[in-house]
């Protein structure tokens, strides 16, 4: 097993640009980014995205759509009159992006492998557009360990399930482990931007992220079950103990890959409701709409404030 705790810096890197970690892309004629429907043969990728600061992303395709729209107004993006955000990557039919100035939104889907191959090729569109300096945030929903739901949780730091601080991968049929540092001060400066007159109260901790939304998270209400209520609980608490507050399923390769690529990220998710008190999501879809806000609205503040400092 090889783990990789150790995070040399590399001189070449200092400017800003994405830190690529495989020698063979600078070697291909082009790079086809299949599941984004770009290529730095087909597209000229540094006119379309070099301006990018931001990269936003989350579970829906259509919550990336409104927040896109959200953001725009936010940040005062005029688009031509008469006409509408387009996903740029309609056609994989896999994920959707907007682009609106400096804020990419892209949707995610649900689970690791998901976010995990949007990662790389998102990480190589940076590195393609020569963006310096890109700013991550994962945008999602999770189950709250103690907190009530329509609770904002920032990840101080994201664990698996056996509790480790690190993403497992196998490549090569070998164990490759890459912990899932995020970036601290990047917590503070977002926790700062709540307000005290906020309806809902922003907190941070551990984050755990899980390969299931049913057993693999504990609850009583898959299609399977082999615990009673009692071991749900001690395990919730045992949780809690650990710092764990909150559970989602991406958080381990959101942390990992960015960090490995340098790149700065945080994840911000709504909590849905308490697991210590429920396992089923019954909050009314408004209620839910509007619980889904939230974390845009803290990336909000924080993408409007560093604007508004340039
Ligand atoms: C949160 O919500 C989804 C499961 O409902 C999953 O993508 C996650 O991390
Ligand atoms: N997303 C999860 O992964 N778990 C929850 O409990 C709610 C949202």
């Amino acid at each position: 097993m090889s783990l990789h705790l150790e995070d040399e810096e590399i001189d070449e890197y200092r400017d800003g640009s994405v830190r690529l970690r495989n020698p063979n892309i600078e070697l291909m004629d082009q790079d086809i980014l299949y599941h984004l429907a770009l290529g730095s043969g087909s597209h000229d990728l540094v006119e379309m995205f070099g301006d990018v600061k931001f990269v936003c992303m989350g579970g829906t395709p259509k919550r990336m759509e409104q927040f896109a729209e959200y953001i725009m107004a936010e940040i005062g993006h005029k688009i031509p009159a008469g006409t509408a955000l387009h996903d740029i990557s309609q056609y994989s039919y896999r994920y959707s992006m907007y682009k609106v100035g400096p804020v990419l939104c892209v949707s995610h889907g649900m689970g690791i492998p998901s976010i995990g191959i949007l990662l790389h090729e998102i990480i190589k569109l940076m590195y393609h557009a020569k963006v310096k300096d890109p700013i991550f945030f994962r945008i999602g929903t999770c189950g709250g360990i103690g907190i009530e739901g329509g609770t904002v949780v920032i990840s101080e730091e994201a664990v698996d399930e056996m509790l480790n601080p690190y993403h497992e991968q196998h490549v090569l049929g070998k164990k490759v482990c890459r912990p899932t540092t995020l970036d601290a001060k990047l917590v503070r400066e977002l926790k700062a931007l709540s307000h005290a007159d906020d309806p809902y109260d922003t907190v941070s901790g551990k984050t755990m992220c899980t390969s299931d939304f049913y057993e693999g998270q504990g609850r009583l209400d898959g299609a399977f079950c082999e615990f009673d209520e009692n071991d749900k609980k001690e395990y919730m608490q045992k949780l809690l103990d650990a710092g764990v507050i909150n559970i989602e399923m991406e958080s381990t390769a959101f942390a990992a890959l960015t960090h490995f690529a340098g790149i700065k990220a945080a994840i911000i998710c709504v909590a849905l409701l308490d697991r210590f008190k429920g396992d089923q999501v019954c909050a009314p879809k408004e209620v839910l709409n509007e619980w889904q806000a939230r974390p845009q609205t803290l990336v909000s503040r924080y993408i409007r404030r560093y604007l508004q400092r340039k």
